[in-house]
């Protein structure tokens, strides 16, 4: 069992476990009261994974996270107030309002993200490792995901790309034992995930994710690793949600003695117990870090309430569109409905739309298709744009390998 840390140090890590704690919980409450919209992802249990994670990251290392992210961004440092305005949907928000519960995004902090694609943030978090790698900085990316991301198909994209390059990251797998209602055991063939990156070179191992030193031990570990040594490893942290996948999930896949069992183990209530059975907190401290969490919580959906919502006509601000006459990723036209968005009108649009594509479809069999990377767009006779000699962009730890 790893040692106590100070006085100071263990107060630290109580008081922002308890702190996320409340704010989750309040989150729900919110949610219930129809204040907090969209999707809501609770990790009420898996506090010791986030705050024995973050405890040992520099500041300009990079986190990275799913969508069960509130917790990760409070304990790198956002201000709970603009993690409840995210939540309310309001300007005040961490995404302005745009984003909601699963889109938490702090890059001053270098939290960046919020992902509700499973598995997306994987390969993003092999870019920022990248990044860092040629800009020449030191900070290391730490990835969390959970059990069920470790199935997808970019997780072994990016191990084995994280390894190829000697990518300065380490891999966290929040193994909370479900993918929604899903039990481990159901969804992964290996279940034992600290190995399944084994087969491209990246080590693993797996911890109690429920005691925040141990997390603390092996994370501080795996940074170090990223950092010093450029070596990716994965750790396997087994930690448990109390709460549903979503707020709203009936929980049959799981019997609430399970629930109980694991709340035995619970990260803060142990972690407390043993601070006090040292002697390293007094009970005046735990009582401190109860009043101060409770506090910041409800001023934090004070400041969500006093919020404003975005204006309407900011509705197409922030946008991703491709700046071309081609596809267009957003709907430009006006408010009104357009042809086919009746729904009397859809099997006529669908047949029409249907005809046109294999009308288009026929033209094209004479002869081979254009290759548009090649040639360009062919219908718009768009040429495409190369200014200069093409280099081949080497990864930094290809080119220190002499490879090219
Ligand atoms: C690519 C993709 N497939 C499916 C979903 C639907 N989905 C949302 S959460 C989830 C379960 C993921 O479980 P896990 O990775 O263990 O994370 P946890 O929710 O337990 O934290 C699924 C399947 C999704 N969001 N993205
Ligand atoms: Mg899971």
């Amino acid at each position: 069992m790893a040692d106590l840390p100070d006085a100071s140090t263990s107060y630290e890590l109580l008081a922002r476990m308890a702190l996320i704690r409340r704010f989750e919980e309040e989150a729900g409450r919110q949610y219930q009261r129809a204040k907090a919209g969209g999707f809501l992802h609770l990790g009420i249990g898996e506090e010791a994974t986030i705050v024995g994670t973050t405890s040992v990251m520099r500041d300009e290392d990079y986190l990275i996270g799913t969508y069960r992210t509130h917790g990760h961004a409070i304990a790198r440092g956002t201000d709970p107030k603009r993690v409840m305005a995210e939540l309310f949907g309001r300007v005040d928000g961490t995404s302005g309002g745009r984003g909601g519960s699963m889109h938490i995004f702090d890059a001053e902090r270098r939290f960046m993200g919020g992902y509700g694609i499973v598995g997306g943030n994987l390969p993003i978090a092999a870019g920022l490792a990248l990044s860092a790698d040629f800009k020449g900085e030191d900070a290391v990316t730490v990835c969390m995901f959970g059990d069920g991301a470790s199935n997808a198909g970019n997780f072994g994209e990016t191990m084995n790309l994280a390894a190829l390059w000697s990518l300065p990251i380490l891999f966290l797998v929040e193994n909370n034992l479900y993918g929604m209602g899903t039990a481990v055991e159901r969804h992964s063939a290996q279940t034992d995930l600290s190995k399944k990156a084994e087969g491209y070179g990246i080590p693993g191992r797996r911890i109690d994710g429920m005691d925040v030193l141990a997390v603390r031990e092996s994370v501080a570990e795996g940074v170090r690793l990223a950092r010093e040594e450029r070596r990716p490893t994965l750790i396997e942290a087994f930690t448990y949600r109390y709460r549903g996948h979503s707020a709203a999930d009936p929980e049959v896949y799981r019997e609430r003695a399970e629930v109980e069992e694991w709340r035995q183990k619970d990260p803060i209530e142990s972690f407390a117990r043993r601070c006090i059975e040292a002697g390293v907190l007094g009970e005046r401290e735990l009582q401190e870090v109860r009043d101060k969490a409770e506090a910041t919580v409800l001023a934090a959906v004070e400041f969500a309430e006093a919020s404003e919502e975005p204006p309407l006509d900011t509705l197409y601000e922030n946008l991703y569109v491709l700046d071309s006459d081609a596809w267009y990723a957003v709907d430009e036209r006006s408010p009104e409905p357009h042809r086919g968005e009746h729904e009397s009108e859809m099997p006529d649009a669908a047949r029409e739309l249907a005809e046109a594509g294999a009308a288009y479809a026929e033209q094209q069999d004479d002869g081979p298709r254009p290759n548009p990377a090649v040639e360009g767009d062919a219908e718009l006779g768009v040429e495409p744009e190369v200014s200069g000699e093409v280099e081949d962009i080497v990864p930094p730890a290809q080119q220190r390998r002499g490879e090219s």
